[in-house]
This record gives C-alpha cells, structure tokens and sequence, in this order.
C-alpha cells in the first residue's frame, strides 16, 4: 500500500486530468506538503478524506496498491451486495472478500458506524446461532468471522486522518469478566472516523484503571461496552461507582451494549449517558464537537458533568 500518492495518481484514481487535482492542492482543498524538489505529495488519508469528502467514485484503484482493490476496476458500492460479502465472507472465512467489502463502502461514503451496526453487527448474529446447531464447527466459524472483523476495522482504521492535538479523547473498553472484544473495537472505530482520539483498552478492563486512564489522557469521554451478562446489581453498582469517579475528573461516561439491563436508564447520574448504537454514538459524538460543548482536548481541562446525581 502507497503512503502517498502524487496528483497525477489521485486523478487516475478519481478519472480526472492532473491540473484538477493539482489546483484543488494549490486551493488548499487537498493538503499535501511538498518535497524538497518541489513536488506535491498527498498523504494517502488525506487522498482517501478527499475522496469520502468529496463524494467522487473512484474509478481505478491502482494507483492506492491495495491489495483487496483491483486495479482498473472501479470501486462501486451497493448495500445489499457489501452486506451479503459481508455476511458470505465471515461464514466461510474469506477475509479478503471482507476487508474488500469493507473498504468498498468506507471508500463509497458509507460510514464506520453503518457498517457495524448493518452488516457487521446482522453477521455476528447470524453466526451467533451456529454454536447452538453446529458445535465445534459453530464455535471454529465465530471466532474466526470475530478476527476477521478485528483485521477488517483495524484495516479501515489506519486510513483515517490523525486527529489534531484540539480533537477531544475518549477512553473505553469492557469491564472484568466481559470477553467480547468486538463492541468496544467498534466503538473506538466509529469515534476515531468522527475525529475523536480514542484508546481502546478492550474486554477485561478493570473499572479504576478505565478512570485512571481517562484521568491520565484528559478524556471527555469514556465508554463501556456490556455485551457479557451480569447479575443486574452488580452491574449497576459498578456503574455508579465508575460514573462517579469519571464525575470528579470532569469525564462523561457512555455505556451501551447488548447485556445493559433496562434498570441502568433509571440511573440518574448527570454524566452518565446510555446510547444503543453505533450510529447514535456518532452522532452524539458530532454534537458535541459542533455544538461548541466544553470538550476536554489533550493541552485543556474543561467542567464536563462535574457533579452527579
Ligand atoms: C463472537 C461471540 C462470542 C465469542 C467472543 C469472542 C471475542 N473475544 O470477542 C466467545 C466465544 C467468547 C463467546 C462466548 C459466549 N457466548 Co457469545 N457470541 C458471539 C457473537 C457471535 C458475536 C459477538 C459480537 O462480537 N457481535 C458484534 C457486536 C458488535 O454486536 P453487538 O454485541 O450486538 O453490539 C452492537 C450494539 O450492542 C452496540 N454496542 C455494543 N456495545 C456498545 C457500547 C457503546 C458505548 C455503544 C454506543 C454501543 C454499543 O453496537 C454494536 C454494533 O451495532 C454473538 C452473537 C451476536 N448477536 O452478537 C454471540 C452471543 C452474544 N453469545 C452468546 C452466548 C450464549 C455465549 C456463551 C454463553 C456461549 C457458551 N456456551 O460458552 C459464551 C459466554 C461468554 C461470556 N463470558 O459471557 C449469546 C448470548 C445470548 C444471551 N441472551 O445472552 C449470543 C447472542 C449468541 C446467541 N445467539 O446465542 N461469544
């Protein structure tokens, strides 16, 4: 894979003639620092920014050098097909066809949070019943479709842009006994493609060194995905107990998850946020940023839900 391409190659890429790249560079609509020669040099994220950006098909491949792209042929994105890749890949352990699927419609415009929680998310359930019927083979297939997924996000990850040092943080992961390493991915993934810096810790997080972290790293927010069942009190007190450290940190705390008991909404603790999806995440995520809200950045402390209940 190319880490930067030249203008002539992102034109190939998009169909186009040079001089239209070349003055969107010199417009400052594509930032690309030049070499010592003189010549422009767009970094591969930018270009990839761009193209999502800007909504333009891309209609040769070639020049990006990945491997899952065929060069010559264009990348065209259509739902139901991606999510039947998807699905198809997952089920027979294809994982070129699913990181192809994946960057297909990341590079189409769809965004991280749509393909978790359509494609991916509708797969894993599917696969979800093997166990039940199948056994081993059952059990061989979710944790092989579990590590392709990991492979195909962490792939669509390092296409992003870096944040800048003003992006606000969020640290998050599952706690103690929760394995699942999928939901906590996916919500690092969703919270990075919407600019956030984020740090994953991943399953089997204890619940102070997710406060310690966030403390460290100046998080705005952290999360916490449920999805291993819990006897409900437990839960909830750890869910108490954690909101409130993160309360005095000035740090918000996000939970979702499949196993989440209806009870944790009767939970009123003002920085304390319950959210379904990953779209829904997304979107809060956006707000936040847009509305001006007082988000702690790595060189700044803000109040964020400073007191609780
Ligand atoms: C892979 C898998 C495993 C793997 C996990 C591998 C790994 N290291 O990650 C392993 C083998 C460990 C496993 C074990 C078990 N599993 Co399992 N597993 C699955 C499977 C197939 C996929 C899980 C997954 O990653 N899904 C993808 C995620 C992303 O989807 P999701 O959980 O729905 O999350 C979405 C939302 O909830 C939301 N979300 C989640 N967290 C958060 C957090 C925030 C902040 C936000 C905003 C959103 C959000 O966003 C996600 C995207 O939409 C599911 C099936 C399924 N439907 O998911 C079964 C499933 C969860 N497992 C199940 C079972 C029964 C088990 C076992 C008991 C099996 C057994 N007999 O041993 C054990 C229990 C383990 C434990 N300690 O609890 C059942 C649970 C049933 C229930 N009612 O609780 C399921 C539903 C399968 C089924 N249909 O029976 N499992």
């Amino acid at each position: 894979m190319k880490l930067h391409l030249s203008p002539r190659e992102l034109a190939t890429v998009l169909g186009l003639g040079k001089n239209a790249v070349t003055r969107w560079v010199d417009d400052g609509l594509i930032a690309a620092p030049r070499t010592a020669g003189g010549h422009r040099r767009i970094p591969l994220v930018e270009a990839i920014r761009f193209i999502r950006h800007s909504a333009m098909p891309v209609l040769d491949p070639g020049p990006l050098e990945m491997p899952e792209l065929e060069p010559g042929r264009p990348v065209e994105a259509d739902c139901e097909r991606i999510a039947m890749t998807i699905r198809e890949g997952l089920m027979c352990g294809d994982g070129a066809a699913v990181r192809r699927a994946v960057l297909t419609a990341y590079f189409s415009g769809s965004s991280v949070a749509y393909l978790c929680d359509g494609p991916i998310a509708g797969a894993m359930a599917e696969i979800g019943e093997l166990w039940q019927h199948d056994g081993d083979d059952g059990i061989i297939i979710e944790h092989r479709a579990t590590d392709l997924c990991i492979q195909a996000l962490n792939q669509v990850r390092s296409l992003m842009v870096t944040p800048g040092h003003d992006a606000p943080v969020a640290v998050g992961g599952a706690l103690g006994e929760d394995p699942y390493i999928l939901p906590s991915l996916m919500v690092a993934t969703v919270l990075a493609d919407a600019g956030w810096h984020e740090m994953n810790l991943g399953p089997g997080t204890p619940a102070d060194a997710l406060a310690l972290a966030a403390d460290h790293c100046r998080a705005a927010m952290c999360w916490l995905s449920i999805t291993a069942p819990r006897p409900t009190d437990a839960l909830l007190a750890d869910l108490r107990h954690l909101a409130r450290q993160l309360a005095r940190q000035g740090t918000m705390l996000l939970v979702g998850g499949r196993a989440l008991p209806a009870e944790s909404r009767a939970l009123a603790m003002k920085n304390l946020y319950i959210v379904t999806t990953v779209s829904e995440l997304r979107a809060f995520a956006h707000g936040l940023t847009r509305s001006g809200w007082p988000v702690k950045t790595r060189g700044e402390r803000a109040l964020v839900g400073s007191s609780t209940e």
